[in-house]
């Protein structure tokens, strides 16, 4: 199949990418590197040393004789040239993870909420606005969030697979309906997460574009055996207070004896997935597309849930590392309980990568090696939610 993966040089991008490619797909990575232009601003840099996109492609040729190709194009800003690349790769099926992916940075600034929300709805409706424009019958495979549904609000009822039946009352007696299960963000990104669907929703419904929304819980791990194959595929790692996602950024505390930065009591319960079972899914969901005229399809693209601090509990006892309750800056609830339904990629064969299987691999082969990389001064999150004069 031709693949285009919008975002491919990101975290989850570049090790699908190289996936996609290793199992005989022709990919396209299509970017314009804010991620590392972010990196910049912040003056922060990835864990591992990431090597510049060209070297990245060259390198990926020379290991293993295949070409992955690449487009700079901004996905928000470039509408033109976009119909132009569908209209050039009329690719199968488009993966779409560009977006500005960070809470924590979507909720940094009134700059930083604005872009966020600039970037992110623009650029999946200008791809949605530009497959009708052009014509092209691609499948839409995008990268959505757990964080849609908020997390937990119904208690120990499984959070459903994107739809929720109801039952509602009318004057001639209740009828039951399937609708998408309410949307909950808990950030000015999870936000932008539930804008998406509405639109994957209405263009699906009015131009038949088919449309697979992969609702994936907090991504963890960094190498792929694809990334693993020469040090210049390596994937990235973000650790900082900003873009470091909780259990990745307990690994790297734990192999610099930084004690373990629980927000509050660490009763938030959150779905997780290891980046080898993420470039599966989105694997098998490329080889299970909608039909033309279905409603979207939803997976929850999770494997198992945990609470912050029996996360931090896991990690203290395997490395003595002690645990610090440090003030939360979020607005979140201080306990929930999260029951997730996964069971649609567990039908298609996923063998899910669990916790225990990879975490001291994780501190030995990444944190551990790379810990003269890290700059302390950047670990503490300190985006807040809520500015101290505002309630
Ligand atoms: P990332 O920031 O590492 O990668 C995103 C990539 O998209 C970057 O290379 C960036 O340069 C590119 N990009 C952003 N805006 C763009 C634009 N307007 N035009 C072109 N390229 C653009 O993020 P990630 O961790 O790889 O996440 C990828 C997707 O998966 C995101 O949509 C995110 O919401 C979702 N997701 C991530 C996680 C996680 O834990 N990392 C969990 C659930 C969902
Ligand atoms: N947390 C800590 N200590 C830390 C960092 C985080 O206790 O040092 C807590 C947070 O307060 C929060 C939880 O850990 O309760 C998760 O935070 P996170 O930064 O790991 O994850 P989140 O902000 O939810 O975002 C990440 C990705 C995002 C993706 C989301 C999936 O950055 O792109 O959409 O996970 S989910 O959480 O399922 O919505």
């Amino acid at each position: 199949m031709k693949i285009l993966v919008l975002g491919g040089d990101g975290f989850c991008g570049w090790p699908t990418s190289l996936h996609l490619s290793d199992a005989g797909h022709d990919v396209v990575i299509v970017d314009n590197l804010s991620r590392r232009q972010i990196d910049v601003l912040l003056e922060v840099q990835s864990l591992t040393p990431i090597a510049p996109l060209s070297t990245r492609l060259s390198t990926w040729h020379k290991v293993t004789g295949k070409k992955i190709e690449f487009e700079f194009l901004d996905l928000a800003s470039d509408y033109d040239q976009l119909v132009f690349l569908l209209k050039k790769h009329k690719p199968d099926a488009i993966v779409h993870f560009a977006e500005q992916r960070a809470a924590p940075y979507s909720m940094k600034s009134p700059k930083t909420k604005r872009y966020t929300v600039n970037n992110n709805v623009n650029g999946t409706h200008n791809l949605l606005c530009a497959l009708v424009e052009s014509g092209i019958d691609s499948h839409v495979v995008h990268l959505g969030t757990m964080g849609v549904y908020g997390y937990g609000w119904s208690g120990s009822a499984p959070i459903p697979e994107g739809y929720l039946n109801v039952k509602v009352d009318t004057p001639e007696g209740e009828i039951s309906r399937e609708i998408l299960h309410p949307a909950n963000p808990g950030s000015v990104y999870h936000m932008t997460k539930t804008l998406d669907q509405l639109m994957f929703a209405f263009y699906s419904k009015n131009d038949n574009v088919r449309v697979t929304d992969l609702h994936q819980g907090i991504v963890w791990g960094t190498q792929t055996p694809q990334t693993e194959l020469d040090v210049a595929l390596i994937n990235r790692f973000d650790y900082d207070g900003d873009y470091g996602t909780v259990l990745n950024r307990f690994l790297m505390e734990a192999a610099i004896g930084y004690p373990l930065t629980v927000h509050g009591t660490g009763g938030q319960t959150r779905a997780f997935i290891h980046i080898r079972d993420t470039v599966r899914c989105i694997e098998l969901a490329i080889k299970n597309p909608p039909k033309s005229g279905e409603k979207p399809t939803i997976f929850n693209q999770v494997t198992e849930t945990f609470k912050v601090k029996d996360l931090a509990k896991l990690i203290a006892d395997m490395t003595g590392i002690a645990i610090k309750n440090v003030p939360n800056p979020r607005v979140e609830a201080v306990e929930n309980d999260l029951v997730v339904d996964n069971k649609k990629f567990l039908a298609l064969g996923l063998n899910p990568t669990t916790l225990s299987q990879g975490l001291m691999d994780e501190i030995r082969d990444i944190a551990s090696k790379y810990v003269d990389r890290i700059d302390k001064t950047k670990i503490p999150a300190k985006s807040k939610w809520r500015d101290k004069t505002t309630k």
